[in-house]
């Protein structure tokens, strides 16, 4: 018998051609006379889509066997980068579609290029909750991550005058053909308004909560493909509507304009995406942002417990709920809400359900970013929250005061309120006590955690605490990004590292070889090359790329410290002035980042780097030995144009500051090696790839206190080293800044008073550090196996290693089977 193809499942290149054209027209309503690029990548992610459904479905009704145990991952941020090609890769029809594209006169690259990437997260958690999506789909197992389908994901960053401009952005503009709405599964919301005690049927004492207003929930889900399986896990974002009530009730009272405008109100909640570092005060919305996603989350979880023939006390068997940092922490008052006023459990039962469900990330030790919220905020917009809160508290602290009696400091300090002149929720300590597992993001990071942060939630239940170091999913960040890499590597070493990247190890044996390393030095040239091709396209600068590539890309913070980078290149820059013949590495030295919109500092360093790139560049003395390039709007699609290309990776924060870093691993298992601290996940790094193949500078933690506890005096070494003290002073008389003398005053004050982040103290062993990289990578023989080595030995930094650890030591979970759905 002839088998024919079925035009939405086949993958010959004829049936994937024919159901493009298909799309093309019956979806996008265009032939190939008036379709627009835009047309066309519609009609391929359709054709890619309807390619997953038997996955999807197959794996929905999986997820809905009883005994099957959900891994829900709740965060306020998911940053998943553009689909498309992502979907090729899991798929396995890379090729295929490429030909298909080809043959239909087009190209596949361009096509990819099209697609507007949600930006639905700042930077690093966001990321990591994505790179996590990924790998539990990689590892079949049921999950389901919940968060916000902001309508304006992160800013779109331009540079005018070399300061940074915010643009909103409107990534649904032209339409998002990989979610699919489901308007039947909505939730209902409830804020404000107050509680009223009442006696039940069974003469119990109950609360009420009687809302101010309501909302409602509406589901949008987006398919997650694991690497050539049958698993497709959903990403469920929750926008937030007016329900249809609240219209009619006032469209009867002859109030059509305030109907519409509550409407408005209402669908504020899901609207924009905050920016952190961003001022904690006073943002009401972002909580009721919070508190909307998570309550429609845990009244979904419940839904589905019960649907399959769950029993509440038995949540925890069913049911996993991973807290990517305290922003989603108040579903631990939700949970308890909804089993005890909603579900009439009693209050015990409920708390050990809560307990043994929750599970708490911590992803930052920095005290600013630390949620907590004003009672009055918090009362009025969640009364019955606040009572239920203050009722976990009661019973915490007596549990505390048996462990320590009469610890009066302890309590204070273990208080999920904070006292003084004005109260505030501690979001970290209702995760904390809410939680049967505490984590942190990388080895030191968890250390510190026990050891400041959470020192008092350490000592009376230190079984909760351990580490998770971070991991990034090598199918983005290698074979999607790097396809030439992944191809070299996959001919020497076969493909079994895409699933295991712990085989990268069998490359080690090649790092001498010089037949490779030469393939390994080209592919670098290659991606350089592209990147540069992209620098000139967007700001117009020409590099050199053969010049050593120097990237630090990274949200703008001063812990990071992007200006001491820059300290550096003024150093370099003065050099040549001095004795414009001294022999040079050439570097051309490449930032990218944005600042949050309120954080002046932040935007003073962006405008910094610009203003020294605009001497440096054009200064005949230097002729093109040192390039600064400050490159507009970083984001996830622009990441994957510069790790392939990177040489260096600056991971230069203060140590102790960073959690962990996830870019410094994508840079690494790329071939770039890294100048860097002991903070975060480079110690790590560093141990996995050998001190030698590492360039280590600066203070260590201990020496950060230890300096800090006896008095950092900044002057000190402003007065100590004469090129420091040059650099500085050019940037305090305006060198850098002609006409405006005074430009980074704020900056130069900063450091030279006060110095939060011990720049001046890492200056010296930075430059030193730096001086190495550059006669290092005048041996390229050597740089190349260095960075063979790098890449052979990141097999740990794996997202597939990381979700492993979270299965079996937090979450329970297992991977189940899917059969495709017919
Ligand atoms: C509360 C508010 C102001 C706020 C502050 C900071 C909101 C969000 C953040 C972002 C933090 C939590 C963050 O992104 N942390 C990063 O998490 C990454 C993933 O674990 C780490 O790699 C990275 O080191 C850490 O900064």
């Amino acid at each position: 018998p002839v088998q024919i193809e079925d035009d939405r499942t086949g993958l010959s290149v004829e049936t994937l051609k024919r159901a493009f054209a298909d799309n093309l027209f019956y979806i996008q309503g265009k032939n190939a006379d008036i379709a627009t690029l835009n047309d066309y990548y519609m009609a391929l992610a359709y054709t890619v889509r309807d390619r997953l459904l038997h996955r999807w479905l197959g794996t929905i009704k999986a997820q809905l066997k009883p005994k099957v145990k959900v891994v829900y991952y709740l965060s306020a941020e998911f940053l998943m980068g553009p689909h498309l090609g992502n979907n090729l890769i899991n798929l396995g029809i890379y090729d295929q579609v490429r030909q298909a594209i080809q043959e239909s006169g087009l190209n596949l690259d361009e096509l990819i290029a099209q697609e507007e990437e949600p930006g639905l997260g700042n930077g690093g958690l966001g990321r990591l909750a994505a790179c996590y999506l990924d790998s539990l789909a990689a590892l079949e197992i049921p999950a389901i991550g919940y968060g916000l389908r902001y309508e304006f994901g992160i800013f779109d960053q331009e540079i005018r005058d070399g300061w940074q401009v915010e643009i909103t952005d409107k990534w649904l503009r032209y339409g998002n053909p990989w979610e699919i709405a489901r308007p039947e599964a909505t939730v209902e919301v409830k804020l404000g308004g107050h509680t009223e005690a009442f006696v039940d049927g069974a003469g119990r004492y109950r609360v009420r909560w009687i809302p101010g207003r309501t909302i409602v929930g509406v589901p949008y889900d987006t398919p997650v493909l694991g690497f050539k399986n049958n698993t497709a896990n959903t990403l469920r974002l929750w926008k937030a509507e007016a329900p249809e009530s609240f219209d009619f009730q006032a469209f009867n009272l002859g109030d059509y304009y305030g109907a519409v405008n509550a409407k408005m109100y209402s669908e504020n909640i899901s609207k924009v995406l905050y920016p952190n570092d961003e001022p904690m005060q006073g943002r009401e919305l972002r909580l009721e942002q919070q508190f909307f996603f998570v309550s429609c989350s845990l009244q979904d979880i419940i839904r589905r417990h019960l649907y399959v023939g769950g029993k509440l006390e038995n949540l925890d068997k069913n049911a996993a709920i991973q807290l990517n940092d305290t922003h989603p922490s108040i579903g631990i008052a939700e949970l308890m809400r909804l089993l005890v006023d909603e579900h009439n459990v009693d209050w015990d039962t409920a708390w050990q359900i809560t307990q043994d469900t929750f599970a708490y990330t911590n992803h930052t030790l920095l005290p600013e970013a630390l949620e907590r919220w004003p009672l009055s905020l918090f009362g009025s917009l969640l009364p019955r929250h606040l009572e239920i809160i203050f009722e976990i508290n009661r019973r915490f602290l007596q549990e505390v005061s048996a462990k320590f009696p009469g610890d009066t400091g302890r309590l204070a300090r273990l208080s999920l309120i904070q006292e003084g002149p004005e109260k505030f929720v501690r979001m970290a300590h209702l995760a904390s006590a809410g939680s049967h597992a505490i984590n942190g993001v990388a080895a030191l990071h968890s250390e510190l955690l026990k050891r400041d942060v959470l020192r008092d939630f350490y000592e009376l239940s230190p079984e909760k605490f351990s580490n998770k170091t971070n991991g990034v999913t090598p199918r983005r960040w290698i074979m999607l990004s790097n396809p030439e890499l992944a191809f070299l590597i996959s001919e020497s070493i076969g493909d079994g590292w895409i699933k295991n990247l712990g085989e990268l190890r069998e490359l080690e044996r090649f790092a001498n070889d010089k037949e490779f390393q030469s393939r390994w030095r080209q592919i670098k040239l290659n991606n350089k090359t592209n990147l540069t091709e992209y620098i000139r396209k967007r700001t117009g600068l020409v590099v050199d790329p053969h010049s050593l590539f120097d990237i630090q890309v990274k949200r703008i913070h001063e812990y990071k410290r992007q200006h001491l980078n820059v300290l550096y290149i003024i150093t370099l820059y003065n050099r040549l002035k001095q004795n414009p013949e001294l022999e040079i590495t050439p570097r051309t030295f490449i930032f990218g980042g944005k600042a949050a919109p309120g954080y002046f500092m932040a935007k003073l360093i962006i405008k910094l780097i610009n203003s020294v790139a605009a001497v440096v560049n054009s200064d005949p003395d230097v002729r093109g030995r040192l390039k600064v390039v400050f490159l507009p709007d970083y984001n996830v699609t622009f990441g994957q144009r510069v790790y392939p290309a990177a040489e260096l990776s600056e991971q230069i924060s203060t140590a102790g500051k960073e959690a962990s870093g996830t870019g410094n691993m994508k840079f690494s298992m790329n071939g770039a090696l890294t100048i860097g601290t002991l903070d975060g996940a480079n110690v790590e790094i560093r141990e996995e790839a050998g001190e030698e193949n590492f360039f280590l500078f600066g203070l260590t933690t201990e020496e950060v206190y230890a300096l800090k506890a006896r008095g950092y005096n900044p002057w000190d070494y402003y007065n100590g080293n004469p090129a420091l003290r040059q650099v500085i002073d050019q940037l305090a008389s305006g060198v850098f800044s002609p006409g405006e003398a005074h430009l980074f005053e704020p900056l130069v004050d900063h450091l030279i008073h006060r110095d939060e982040y011990l720049l001046l103290a890492d200056y010296q062993s930075y430059v030193e550090c730096q001086d190495r990289v550059g006669e290092a990578y005048r041996d390229q023989e050597h740089w190349t196996r260095m960075s063979i080595l790098n890449s052979a030995r990141m097999g740990k930094f794996s997202s597939d290693r990381a979700i492993r650890e979270y299965c079996e030591d937090i979450w329970g979970a297992v991977a189940v089977d899917v059969a495709l759905e017919e």
